[in-house]
């Protein structure tokens, strides 16, 4: 299986950008993907950080089932400040916003005290797909940070005013390398890494094979799929979903791309990947 490795020149500048933009904010709020916290988890971004403080949002909770809720309980044992959101769904504008007023209690009290009114600033970091311009509009309430259901929408640095703070909006970046390439599979199967530099029969392949050990019944659902090689397993999805070649050959790459689809889209259910102990292995580093 051919390595995944993404860092485009965007990212090194993003990077930049983002270091030179640390001392302007009170806080940063790495947005994570619930299904997969430790995958997208970028330690060169939490160095970049310094001693700010740092929030931590498992986003796309509505996507991740309860096996995450275990996941974020690790991340909070290990000191972090966390906690699981759905940003697109409006009512979860009140989780945040008293998250993030966390952050920055302290500050807000001394600044009153002496009797002003302190705006505050958060840059809001992460991997790229993870929600963070999502995240941006549900706070200010209104369209005003470009999304899309890709990685690499954002491209450059945006400040987004809110009632009491103001954000800004970063480029998803990636770790300059990935050293583990089970967890960074996990990111090309959520969609942070652009499908462009993929190898989809790898990545179809891979995310079957995944599924299979830890999630078989929903496959044996959606596909009727009860067991086998990887291979096997797409032929199963072709054959239920009529994916046929002329001459009676299997369509592998629609089969693939509708296996993707389907579980980028919650169709498969909800679905969490990192397992805690893919969690644990990094919780010094949070
Ligand atoms: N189901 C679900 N979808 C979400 C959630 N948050 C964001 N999305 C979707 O995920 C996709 C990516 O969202 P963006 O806000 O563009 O992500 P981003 O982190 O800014 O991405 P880049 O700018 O590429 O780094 C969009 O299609 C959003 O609608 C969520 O909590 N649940
Ligand atoms: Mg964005």
């Amino acid at each position: 299986m051919k390595n995944i490795q993404w860092f485009p020149g965007h990212m090194t500048k993003a990077m930049r950008m983002m270091s030179e933009h640390l001392s302007l904010v009170d806080g940063i709020v790495f947005v994570l993907d619930a299904r997969c916290p430790a995958a997208s988890f970028n330690p060169k971004l939490k160095k970049l950080a310094g001693n700010k403080p740092v929030l931590y949002v498992l986003n796309k909770g509505d996507l991740a089932d309860e096996r995450a809720d275990n996941l974020l309980k690790i991340i909070r044992e290990s000191g972090a400040a966390a906690l699981k959101l759905n940003a697109v769904n409006s009512s979860s504008k009140r989780d945040i916003t008293g998250a993030i007023d966390k952050m920055v209690a302290e500050k807000r009290a001394r600044a009153q005290e002496k009797g002003y009114n302190k705006v505050f600033r958060f840059m809001i970091a992460g991997v790229p797909n993870t929600g963070k311009s999502t995240l941006i509009n549900l706070l200010a309430g209104s369209r005003r940070a470009e999304t899309g259901d890709k990685a690499g929408v954002t491209r450059g640095k945006q400040w987004i005013r809110c009632d009491g703070f103001e954000l800004l909006d970063t480029p998803g970046t990636m770790p300059p390398a990935f050293e583990n390439q089970y967890l960074a599979r996990h990111l090309a199967f959520v969609g942070s890494v652009n499908d462009d530099i993929l190898d989809m029969d790898d990545i179809a392949l891979a995310l079957l094979e995944e599924l299979a050990a830890k999630y078989p019944q929903r496959l044996l659902e959606r596909y009727g799929i009860e067991a086998g090689t990887p291979l096997e397993m797409l032929e199963s999805v072709c054959k239920r979903r009529g994916f046929m070649l002329r001459g009676g050959e299997y369509d592998y790459e629609r089969g693939e791309r509708a296996v993707v689809d389907d579980f980028r889209k919650g169709k498969l259910g909800r679905i969490t990947l990192d397992v805690p102990d893919d969690v644990r292995g990094l919780s010094s580093a949070f």
